[in-house]
């Protein structure tokens, strides 16, 4: 009884869950100086990651990795790829008995997947000699396509960021990686034979034409991989087995291109007014010929980037109200015969699809992109919109993969109370984990055209986190997807899932130096006062978003102006009886995403016993302030210092005023 529950103890706690685990009840005393033979020249670049790997660690002074003719020796590791076994494409096996280690696949990705289970069968703390499990184990992914995305677009991660990213995503199996590298708000890929795209649009604030966000007006701030860096991200993750499939966004989302090369923009009007005189443009005019010798040159040198067969060109929420008020395009829609924007956009994708073509490659593109006609058949659908989108995609036939928001996107909140967004909704880990094709309505005749799943962390409201942001939000929602992706179907188990994490592998994250989301404390109880008051502004707001929500405490609602701030710009609240309270916190801005805030300003207050008498408190911070009255408060008035921040309104939330 005692053996059977100590032996192979740590092969339970594989994440992902390999498809099938036998133990044994023998262990491997790993030496001091341990030998990795591999059988092969493909392998070997293994062999030495494996060594790297384990050098100076679990009590090895040094592993060396051994180019042998295909015998495993006693007390070493054993990487075969030349076995007779037939195994699935990035399959493996592996054996830990008393005498080393075994690890046989097909391919190389199977090899690589196989030394991730192995690497977690050492103990989760590094305490010196290790005692490996004795276990068989057979595993084979459910998909081929594994994937995870990062926006480094809206904020920018440098090389050696998105090389630790891709690091971490490959220990739990991940085998694709969607870099978006464009955006409204940065181009981050150097093109040769177009400089400024990421020499300028690399950029923003400051003096570059790219509009700030997020209250950093005034800082220039962003950068951009050179092609040097890019192929050494590619030759990083290759060795790791994971491909990565760039992304340059359009024929929308392409403000910063627009803001480096205005003449692609459509010739309609330009309404600055409804955007506080910027040129909110964003898409390349479709009528101009010179645009597609632009996109041909961008094209190309992202082909020769990039090994991998798709590259993605976008196609998501392109605002067709630029192309409908531009002159040139409606003419080529009359002449065309189309009757909206979708088929204009079709037809400008498949145009793409023939650059690429040319190239070799194929094209994947945003699910709104099938909507206006027909792609071509070699063309991938990424379905991020809702489950109906990747539904429709499968049906139509197109090679797709599945990623709605509501349950793979990871900028989204854990819960209600913690940073995040919230448009395609809440997102627990268990959510994730939980996603099952089946009762979502996927039938054989979609699932044969569903590659894979992947997650996404879209960046806006990184900009204004710490750097470990990424991690929380992206860990340990991770590894609920690697489960999803890698694991059978069969024995997906909620319970067992979070003990393996409780009891393995938040410590292993937490040994690479992930910092994974932890349960919030429970919220701190407060008594929220809401006295009497009148409110006055300088500004007007939107007869949607009313001052009202700010008078009647509806908090969760805010109002919002008509217009950016500027200096001198007020409000002030006025309580009708002064206010005894422990602290006031004023905030403008969206919770979590430091935009349509008031920068820079200040707070005065005028307190019961001399209420005309206006004292300064402080200055704004992060577009807000905690004020903790001495005294009882009359009044409280806040003014903008704020000169130009690329916005178009203010967002208000009530007053949140705490008792004693
Ligand atoms: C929608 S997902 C977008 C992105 C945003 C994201 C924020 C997609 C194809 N478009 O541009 O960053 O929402 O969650």
């Amino acid at each position: 009884m005692l053996s059977s529950t100590l032996c192979g103890a740590a092969a339970q706690d594989i994440v992902p869950k390999p498809a099938s685990i036998e133990t044994l009840c023998e262990a491997f005393a790993v030496p001091e100086y341990l030998e990795i033979r591999c059988d092969t020249p493909e392998g070997f670049p293994l062999a030495e990651y494996l060594a790297a790997e384990l050098t100076g660690h679990h009590g090895v002074r040094e592993a060396v990795a051994e180019f042998c003719g295909g015998f495993p020796a006693p007390g070493s590791i054993f990487l075969s790829l030349n076995g007779i076994a037939n195994y699935p494409s990035e399959g493996y096996s592996l054996t830990v008995n008393q005498r080393g280690v075994t690890v046989e696949a097909g391919d190389y990705g199977g090899l690589f997947n196989g030394i991730q289970t192995l690497l977690q069968l050492f103990p989760a703390d590094d305490t010196g000699w290790a005692r490996l499990p004795g276990c068989r184990i057979g595993d084979r992914p459910r998909f081929a396509y594994r994937g995870m995305h990062l926006d480094v677009a809206r904020t920018f991660s440098t090389k050696e960021e998105v090389m630790r990213f891709i690091d971490i995503l490959s220990r739990h199996k991940i085998n694709k990686f969607h870099w978006h590298l464009t955006d409204d708000e940065g181009w981050r890929i150097e093109i040769k034979s177009r400089p400024e795209l990421a020499t300028v649009g690399g950029f923003r604030g400051g003096d570059s034409p790219v509009d700030a966000v997020y209250g950093e007006w005034d800082k220039k701030y962003g950068g951009y991989y050179t092609q040097g860096d890019i192929r050494e991200v590619v030759g990083f993750a290759r060795l790791r087995n994971v491909e990565i499939i760039p992304e340059i966004d359009l024929p929308g989302h392409s403000r910063t291109a627009g803001n480096v090369y205005p003449h692609i923009l459509c010739d309609g009007p330009i309404d600055t007014v409804a955007t506080a005189g910027y040129d909110r443009r964003d898409v390349w005019c479709a009528a101009k010929e010179e645009n597609f010798a632009i996109l041909d040159d961008v094209l190309r040198e992202v082909s020769e980037l990039f090994p991998s067969k798709y590259i993605h060109i976008g196609g998501d929420e392109v605002v067709m109200s630029q192309w409908l008020s531009c002159p040139s395009c409606r003419a080529l829609m009359k002449e065309k015969g189309y009757a909206n924007g979708q088929q204009l956009q079709a037809w400008f994708m498949s145009r793409l699809e023939e650059i690429l073509g040319r190239y070799g490659k194929s094209a994947a593109v945003w699910n709104e992109a099938i909507n206006g006609g027909t792609l071509s058949d070699s063309t991938r659908v990424h379905g991020w919109e809702s489950v109906q989108a990747c539904l429709d995609a499968t049906a139509k036939g197109y090679e797709t993969v599945v990623m709605p928001g509501k349950y793979f996107y990871f900028d989204m909140k854990y819960s209600p109370q913690e940073p995040g967004m919230t448009w395609a909704g809440i997102v627990p880990t268990d959510t994730v984990y939980t996603f099952d094709f089946g009762t979502l309505g996927f039938g054989e005749e979609h699932m044969k055209n569903v590659v894979g799943v992947q997650g996404a962390f879209w960046s806006e409201i990184y900009l204004s986190q710490d750097r470990d942001y990424l991690y929380r939000m992206s860990y340990p929602r991770v590894c609920a997807l690697a489960e999803v992706a890698w694991s059978p179907e069969e024995g997906r188990d909620l319970e067992d899932f979070n003990t393996r994490l409780e009891r393995s592998h938040y410590r292993r994250l937490e040994n690479l130096g992930v910092d994974y989301r932890r349960e919030p404390p429970a919220q701190e109880e407060v008594t929220l006062l809401t006295p009497a008051m009148t409110f006055e502004s300088s500004m007007k707001a939107l007869a949607k978003n009313p001052f009202a929500v700010l008078t009647s405490y509806r908090y969760g609602s805010s109002a919002r102006t008509t217009r950016t701030c500027k200096p001198d710009d007020y409000f002030s609240f006025t309580f009708d009886e002064p206010v005894d309270c422990a602290r006031i916190e004023f905030a403008t801005g969206y919770a979590y995403l430091k935009r349509c805030l008031i920068p820079f300003g200040y707070v005065e207050v005028a307190y019961g016993d001399d209420p005309d008498t206006y004292i300064k408190y402080g200055e704004l911070s992060g577009g807000g302030i905690m004020v903790e009255p001495e005294k009882p408060v009359k009044s409280l008035r806040i003014i903008s210092t704020t000169t130009r921040n690329g916005e178009s309104s203010v967002i208000i939330q009530p007053l949140r005023i705490i008792a004693k």
